[in-house]
């Protein structure tokens, strides 16, 4: 893994669940010029995944209870924080994302032209990558309503292939999220709350068994939890103007 101090350091995080089978195959993808360090939390997984992290070059953080995909998370960007990070990466261990695209997500955080970079599946062709139908209506329409609610023109929120500056996950108080899947949705009205810049490059996507555990119910969950997290976002913006905290333009 590159490592020279005088460089910003791009740290990868993956929030494990049962990914033993996927884990290899998408660590062997990170390209190691780019990345300094990867982290792996896992949440209690059921398989080998501990097992088989800890025969790769990455740290490994054991959960003592499962705490779900947003408690998760919290553990890589408050790990990834006390080891240096400039950029964060996460990715998700089940090969869905093409991490050979590292680069290019990161590359606009490092120019100062973004703080937030989301892998977006949408720029392709998310059905030829095998996207279940309902899955691409769905996002379909939740999107549309998540650019109007944040006056963005983004062409996916749902991406689990994300990067964040280090001065943004300093900022916005991500551990105030919830533990399960809408952790993602709150925090990008966090992040738009904030004033930070939102930008996207495409990534393709690859649907198989191992890569895709949530079923209709919990993305029915996960739907309305996100129409929820518009519906806060309206309100606070009607009470209180958390922008004020906005870093300036340019800056950050
Ligand atoms: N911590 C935690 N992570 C989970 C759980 N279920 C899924 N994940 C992780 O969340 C990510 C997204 O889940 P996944 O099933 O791939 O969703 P999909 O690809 O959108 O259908 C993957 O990295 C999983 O490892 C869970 O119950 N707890
Ligand atoms: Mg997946």
């Amino acid at each position: 893994m590159a490592s020279d101090p005088s460089q910003p350091k791009v740290i990868v995080v993956m929030p494990a669940y049962n990914a033993a089978r996927t884990l290899v195959r998408t660590y062997r993808d990170i390209p190691p010029g780019v990345v300094d360090h990867v982290i792996l939390v896992d949440d209690l997984s059921r398989d080998d995944t501990v097992a088989v992290a800890e025969l790769l070059d990455l740290q490994v953080v054991v959960h003592r209870q499962n705490l779900g995909y947003g408690g998760n998370q919290k553990t890589c960007y408050d790990t990834a924080l006390a080891e240096g990070a400039d950029v964060v990466v996460m990715l998700h261990p089940d090969y869905q994302y093409d991490a050979t695209r590292i680069p290019e997500l990161v590359a606009p955080i490092l120019a100062g032209e973004a703080d937030m970079m989301l892998g977006s599946r949408f720029l392709g062709d998310p059905l030829a990558g095998g996207m279940p139908r309902w899955k691409y209506a769905a996002n379909r329409f939740l999107t549309t309503l998540q650019n109007r609610a944040y006056g963005l023109g983004l062409s996916e929120y749902h991406t689990g292939f994300r990067a964040y500056s280090r001065k943004l996950l300093e900022t916005i108080d991500y551990r105030a999220n919830s533990n399960d899947f809408v952790f993602d949705q709150e925090l990008v009205g966090q992040v738009v709350r904030a004033g930070f810049r939102i930008a996207e490059v495409p990534v393709p996507t690859r649907y198989f068994a191992e890569a895709s555990s949530v079923n209709f119910r919990r993305s029915v969950v996960y739907g309305l939890s996100t129409l929820r997290t518009l519906a806060r976002h309206r309100a606070a913006g009607r009470t209180e103007p958390e922008a004020a905290n906005a870093p300036a333009a340019g800056e950050g």
